[in-house]
């Protein structure tokens, strides 16, 4: 396993003095507060603010997976593909990503800008907030990662610099095993509660489901489209609201960036929607449930406007034609429903649940649980018919309405 200090509350101030980038952001010799908020699966997470008020914060990767630990070496190389997507997401979607102010290599440590004023997005839905505009911000971002990290929006020689740099074989390996492997081929990290035993085996007897998986694991290995942020839920977006009014969204997390399928990263977001919408439905509001699965077709719409903005700007209309972009935009849209199917059902089936479901007292969880599952089995066998993002958020919502329980 890789060797360097741990930070601690007590060396905070100690890095910031090390690192020039940080001189006069904030006075490490004047710190009123260290806070250690990681809440995610994998890293360390410190909120620092001094006397002026001014704040930063610093995550830095630990050699292992902390939701399991020790046990699970995982590269701290990470650290190195969040700094870079963070530089060129930002540059691409200014203000859609938090600020890197600094990175060290040697230690793993990013210094981000202090979102204290943020919240996570899954955290505000979870207590019933809504924050009008997230899902279209997300679209826009979605769609200004495609464009300019693709060969559609980047010259070709920079294009294959940053996917040389980009390859992150440890990070999608996880992807591999838990979205796109284990719920249909348990390797011991799998659980749901005894109710829900009987949907988990129905989904992997499920052979249409289990091939289409397999098809969309195969894009994911080998589809190197764009940079994409690659764990693009809810919990990877924060939100502020000032006034009642959301005036900031920002895709945080972006370690499991690499090249990929485009689509991946709706697919991340539609999935979640579906999520929230399922935690509504079985808290008996059914209206909040319709906005959560609204989301899909607010992310959608921002994102074709976004691409479709884009594309006059194209490296090379010479064999780029318009032809190419509509057969783009219809590709991911379909795409979308196929991944957001296997995002749903590894946050229901496998490691690494949801805390929109988790959440719920048992009899509520069983049925939303099970709507979800099936509302991925659905949108798997249903894209192909009318692939509108309308049509998707019809078909979730029958479905966990007719699961719910308690
Ligand atoms: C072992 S890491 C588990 C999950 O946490 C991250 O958020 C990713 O979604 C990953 O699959
Ligand atoms: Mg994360």
């Amino acid at each position: 396993m890789t060797e360097y200090a741990l930070l601690t509350p007590e060396t905070a101030a100690e890095h910031l003095r090390s690192r020039p980038a940080l001189a006069g952001r904030i006075d490490p010799d004047a710190l009123v507060s260290v806070r250690e908020i990681g809440d995610g699966n994998l890293n360390l997470v410190f909120v620092l603010a001094d006397a002026a008020g001014r704040g930063l914060v610093l995550k830095q990767a630990l050699p292992y997976v902390r939701l399991v630990g020790p046990s699970w070496a995982l590269t701290p190389d990470r650290a190195r593909h969040e700094a870079e997507a963070l530089r060129l997401h930002g540059t691409l979607a200014p203000g859609l990503v938090p600020e890197l102010l600094d990175y060290d290599p040697d230690r793993f440590v990013l210094a981000i800008e202090d979102l204290s004023d943020h919240t996570v997005w899954r955290t505000a839905l979870n207590d019933g907030l809504r924050h009008e505009g997230v899902a279209a911000a997300m679209g826009r971002y979605v769609a200004a990662v495609a464009f300019g990290t693709s060969v559609i929006g980047m010259d070709a020689g920079e294009r294959a610099r940053t996917l040389a740099g980009a390859v992150n074989p440890e990070l999608c390996l996880i992807t591999e095993d838990l979205v796109f492997t284990e719920p249909y081929v348990d390797a011991g990290r799998n659980s749901v509660l005894p109710a829900n035993e009987r949907d988990a085996a129905e989904l992997a007897a499920d052979q249409e489901m289990v091939a289409e998986i397999g098809r969309a694991k195969w894009a994911f290995m080998t589809r190197a489209e764009a940079l994409v942020h690659g764990d693009l839920h809810t919990g990877s977006v924060m939100v502020r609201s000032t006034n009642g009014v959301a005036d900031s969204a920002k895709a945080f997390d972006s370690e499991f960036a690499f090249y990929g399928p485009v689509a991946f990263d709706l697919g991340a977001l539609w999935a979640n929607y579906v999520i929230a919408a399922a935690r509504a439905t079985a808290l008996g509001d059914d209206d909040r449930a319709a906005w959560a699965l609204g989301l899909c077709g607010e992310t959608w719409t921002a994102f074709e406007a976004g691409f479709r903005g884009a594309w006059e700007g194209r490296v090379d209309p010479r064999m780029f034609r318009d032809d190419l972009r509509e057969h783009l935009l219809a590709t991911w849209r379909s795409e979308a429903w196929l991944f957001a199917a296997a995002k749903m059902t590894r946050r229901i089936v496998g490691l690494a649940k949801t805390t929109d479901i988790e959440t719920l007292p048992a009899e509520l969880r069983e049925g939303a649980a099970r709507g979800v599952l099936r509302t991925a089995r659905r949108w798997v066998r249903e894209r192909h018919a009318d692939a509108e993002p309308k049509r998707a958020q019809e078909i979730a919502g029958e479905v966990i309405v007719s699961t719910r329980t308690g």
